[in-house]
C-alpha cells in the first residue's frame, strides 16, 4: 500500500547510488614517444593495439584524448600509473583527471 512521501524516498535513493565518473586525458607533448603511450595505453587503460594506435595518433594530431571513463580512485589509480612510468623512463607525458 503506498504511503504519503513513498515517490520522494524512492527518487532520493536512485540519485545518491549514481556513482560520480572521471576522464582520464592524455595530452600531447613533443618529446614522448608513439611507442611508449601506445605502450601506456594498453597496459595501463587495456586498449588492444589498434585502440591504441588510434587514440595516440588522435592526442597527437588534435592535442588530447580521453582515454578512460572510471570511478575516481581507479581514474586516480590510473593517471598515476602512467605518469610513474612516464616519469621512468623520463618523457614530460602529461595526465589530467576531470570529473564527467
Ligand atoms: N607528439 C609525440 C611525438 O611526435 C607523440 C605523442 C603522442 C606524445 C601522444 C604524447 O600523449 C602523447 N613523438
Amino acid at each position: 500500500m503506498m504511503q504519503p512521501g513513498d515517490e520522494v524516498l524512492e527518487r532520493r535513493k536512485q540519485k545518491t547510488q549514481t556513482p560520480k565518473m572521471f576522464l582520464v586525458i592524455l595530452l600531447n607533448d613533443d618529446y614522448t614517444t608513439m611507442e611508449f603511450v601506445i605502450e601506456v595505453l594498453e597496459s595501463v587503460f587495456q586498449k588492444s593495439p589498434a585502440e591504441a594506435y588510434g587514440l595516440m595518433m588522435k592526442i597527437h594530431t588534435q592535442g588530447n584524448a580521453v582515454c578512460g571513463i572510471y570511478p575516481y580512485e581507479v581514474a586516480k589509480t590510473k593517471a598515476g600509473s602512467a605518469r610513474r612510468l612516464a616519469t621512468h623512463e623520463g618523457f614530460p607525458l602529461q595526465v589530467t583527471v576531470e570529473e564527467e
